[in-house]
């Protein structure tokens, strides 16, 4: 039996409805169903004089239910639900605890007074599924905070704190956590007892703006809003208000949602929202799978990423013990971690005292054993099978019992690696992304043995360090380099057949990647795996490095870069494309955009096919988050095996 997901608590005169509807309450039709018929009892009971509308569990509303928007409505509709509570001639009073967004702070502005709980956020985040806020949000908030601030919070997406939620106006109270009902029954005895004047939004003056302000707002945010459609739909009905009536504005405002709701942009991003939170389900794991308690962390590796990786934990209030081979890598190590925590500091991400916090959690050594008492080591030294080999040998010889050991390879058999210990099930792979510390993607890679609950004990710990976890089989390159592997194959076969490398960025970028692929090459540096040893001016690659043009590091690769690091096409790399191609007898030709568009997409979709048919991945939408996460695929777009479904190839 479903526990109910509405009851009402009468407390005299005053009615208190407390939505209970697990995990968000989200507005499905049902709770809109109750809402409906607790406004109706408010109206019909002559012995009711205030209504407090609150939810049970974690949170308030967290806005209408995502998954209803890919069938038709079903009434009562949102809209005409916060137009009823608003017209309630008895004072409703909204009680927010944990996240009111979108449709739930909507029916928050529908109501009369607001009253938050002080940890309480509230934001209208449906910029972030290609929508608008559909019931009345767009003409209610600015009535209360302000129009620019309505428009900042409506086109970032991103919630406020309770307290700022007072100062601005949109809440009239805010009260400790624990006695959000109680203040919210006293706040409603106000309101009837003539204390404080429970008002309609939609009656508060709108302060129109100073002239020219919209075309302002719109050239300000024109690199912001790119491509997307949302926020240029906010600022147009935001703007249609100061000329139309609140009943035309809304219905404006309906009208323009309804048409984002079916746009190919907000599908794609209303899947993006689900296939982030799909990762988590993985056959085998599930709540009643014991996890490995995690307390304390152990990284071998003070470079790049050793330091980046380690920060993630730190910054988590987990000790790391960072082992490095000599003094100058050590101290260095510990001086890179001490920086990026100064920056986030400096950047407002980190406060003072959690940056001082994190900073003393770090134990530098050079001694391997002290790694002995760790829950959890890894490795991330140099990317050859036999710095693994002599790594893992020797931490399993050292490492406690139950100690999980993870390599952070980006390519490497794990399987091989974990053969290195006599401890295999304890052995899986952490492939951060660089830098380590801002990248969200995890490729959280299972090897053969690797047992259910160091796997589920990743999944837990991933969430704890504020990444997205995507579980990975073994393979060359797992899933996201896999597939980058194939693409540039295709690219660089490609330019000896005449393609522009710069054609290609151009491409990409108007697709909507923030940068190009060989503009990602230049800046990653063209170098890595190079030796001048080896070299043999094979590959278009070689001969740059060659030719000492390692990249932007050389302020010169595939682009050659001014001291602003600005990026021209190179006559000479065009040049020596030439060449190369003549060396090889390999004909040159003219390339349309179209081609070059396929020629970024086509491999790549069909490797995640071969991925996925392989078993590598669990499912298309894990791949799709990969490249969400891990190599900058506009989130409009989905994923690429979405893009793939969507535009056969
Ligand atoms: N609809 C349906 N399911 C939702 C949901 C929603 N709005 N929000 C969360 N879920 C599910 C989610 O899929 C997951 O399911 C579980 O709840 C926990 O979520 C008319 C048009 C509230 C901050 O955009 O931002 O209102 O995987 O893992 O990290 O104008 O969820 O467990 O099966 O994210 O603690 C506007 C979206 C909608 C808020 C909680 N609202 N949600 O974060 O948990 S459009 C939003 C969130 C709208 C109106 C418009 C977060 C959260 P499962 P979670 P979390």
């Amino acid at each position: 039996m479903t526990e109910a997901i509405a009851r009402i608590e009468r407390h005299a005169n005053i009615a208190v409805l407390l939505i209970n509807a697990p995990p968000v309450n989200a507005l499905g039709q049902a709770v809109r169903a109750e809402l409906q018929a607790t406004v109706e009892l408010l109206h019909k009971d002559a012995g009711l004089d205030a209504l407090v509308i609150a939810c049970e569990g974690r949170t308030f509303f967290a806005g209408a239910d995502i998954r209803e928007f890919d069938r038709p409505p079903q009434a009562p509709l949102l809209p005409g639900l916060i137009n009823a509570i608003e017209a309630s001639s008895k004072p409703v009073i909204a009680a927010i605890h944990g996240t009111a967004l979108g449709g739930g702070l909507e029916v928050a502005l529908g109501c009369h007074l607001r009253i938050a709980a002080q940890s309480a956020k509230m934001g209208l985040p449906e910029v972030k599924l290609g929508l608008l806020p559909g019931a009345g949000g767009t003409q209610r908030l600015p009535r209360l905070v302000g129009l620019k601030k309505a428009l900042d919070m409506m086109v970032s997406g991103e919630p406020i704190g309770a307290a700022e939620a007072q100062e601005l106006g949109l809440v009239d109270r805010v009260v400790e956590d624990q006695g959000l009902i109680d203040a919210a029954i006293a706040l409603a005895r106000d309101a009837v007892a003539g204390r404080i004047s429970p008002r309609k939004t939609r009656d508060r003056a709108l302060q129109a703006p100073e002239a020219g302000f919209f075309a302002a707002y719109r050239k300000d945010n024109a690199r912001k809003f790119g491509r997307l459609d949302a926020p240029q739909a906010i600022v147009k009905v935001v703007e249609r208000s100061l000329s139309a009536s609140f009943d035309d504005a809304t219905a404006f405002e309906r009208a323009q949602f309804d048409i984002l709701r079916s746009s190919a942009q907000s599908k794609a991003l209303r899947y993006a929202f689900f296939a982030e939170r799909d990762v988590k389900n993985v056959p085998g794991i599930d709540v009643k799978t014991p996890v490995v308690p995690v307390e304390n962390i152990g990284i071998i590796g003070a470079g790049t990423m050793g330091t980046g990786i380690a920060v993630n934990f730190l910054l988590a209030g987990l000790p790391v013990t960072l082992l490095e081979m000599n003094e100058a890598a050590l101290t260095r190590g510990a001086e890179t971690i001490r920086k990026i925590i100064q920056r986030n500091v400096e950047s407002g991400r980190t406060s003072r005292t959690s940056a001082d916090q994190a900073l003393g959690l770090l134990h530098p050594t050079l001694a391997f054993n002290d790694l002995a008492s760790a829950d959890l080591v890894i490795e991330a030294a140099f990317e050859t099978l036999d710095v693994k080999q002599d790594i893992f040998t020797r931490l399993d010889a050292i490492a406690k019992p139950g100690a999980i050991l993870a390599t952070n390879t980006s390519y490497l058999d794990v399987d091989k690696i974990a053969s290195f210990t006599a401890r295999p099930e304890h052995v899986l792979g952490l492939h951060f992304f660089s830098p380590a510390n801002v990248m969200k993607l995890l490729e959280v890679v299972r090897g053969a043995k690797t047992s259910g609950p160091v796997l589920a004990t990743a999944l837990k710990l991933a969430a704890r360090i504020g990444k997205i976890p995507v579980v990975s089989g073994v393979c060359y390159g797992f899933i996201g380099n896999r597939m980058l592997a194939a693409r540039r194959v295709a690219l660089d076969k490609s330019v000896l057949e005449g393609a522009s490398p710069y054609a290609i960025d151009r491409v990409a970028e108007e697709f909507g990647f923030a940068m190009g692929p060989f503009r990602v090459s230049d800046l990653a540096g063209l170098d890595l795996g190079w030796s001048k040893e080896t070299s043999t001016g094979a590959t278009m690659k070689e001969r740059l490095c060659e030719m000492d043009r390692r990249g932007q590091k050389t302020k010169a690769g595939y682009y050659d870069y001014d001291d602003k690091m600005k990026p021209s096409a190179s006559p000479l790399v065009e040049q020596t494309i030439k060449d190369l191609a003549a060396a090889r007898g390999i004909p040159q030709r003219a390339w349309i955009d179209a081609e070059l568009l396929d020629l970024l997409l086509t491999p790549m979709i069909a490797e995640g096919r071969k991925i996925l048919a392989e078993g590598i991945a669990l499912r298309a939408s894990d791949i799709d988050v990969v490249w969400l996460h891990g190599y900058g695929w506009p989130r409009w777009r989905g994923g690429p095996m979405y893009y793939g479904e969507k535009h056969p190839v």
